[in-house]
């Protein structure tokens, strides 16, 4: 026995009433997809002071960290100009090792750190070949030697 043809008109309000429900969730997912592909992309300005500042863990260093070329860094390998001073007296800390590990806290990950650090002149440190290959906020996570003080410097990637 086929079906009466008056089932189809009886299918479609409850169809209406599916899609009803559907399609606002449908276009909040598409909206916030595009926010969060967006975001990483936007040109307004940086909440993050630049250059980067921190005094270390256990408040024996004032950092002060720069990138040439300036904020906003965009995504790539970074060489990091650190000037790293004496919090109590203000003087320039020498003879330190910096090792830096790059992390983006919003996403719990890092980039692995190849790079390394040399002290150009007292207190000024260049640390290389820092990859951060993401747009969005990435930390420099410096373990400072050889005291074993740490120090976070914060960067707006775009
Ligand atoms: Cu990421």
């Amino acid at each position: 026995m086929s079906r009466p043809a008056t089932n189809y008109r009886r299918a479609s309000p409850r169809a209406f009433v599916y899609w009803a429900g559907v399609v606002p969730r449908l276009a909040l997912a598409l909206a916030s997809l595009v926010f969060v592909a967006g975001c990483g992309e936007s040109m307004e300005p940086s909440a993050l002071p630049y250059p980067a500042t921190a005094l270390s863990r256990d408040g024996r260093y004032r950092l002060e960290a720069t990138v040439p070329g300036g904020a906003p860094l965009v995504r790539g390998v970074h060489a990091f100009d650190v000037r790293v001073d004496r919090a109590e007296t203000g003087a320039p800390a020498s003879g330190l090792t910096l090792e830096a590990t790059p992390w983006m806290p919003a996403m719990g990950h890092g980039s692995p750190y190849d790079g390394t650090s040399v002290e150009l002149e007292p207190g000024h440190y260049l640390l290389t070949d820092v990859s951060l290959f993401m747009a969005g906020v990435w930390e420099l996570r410096t373990a400072i030697g050889p005291d074993e003080d740490h120090a976070t410097l914060s960067f707006d990637v775009r």
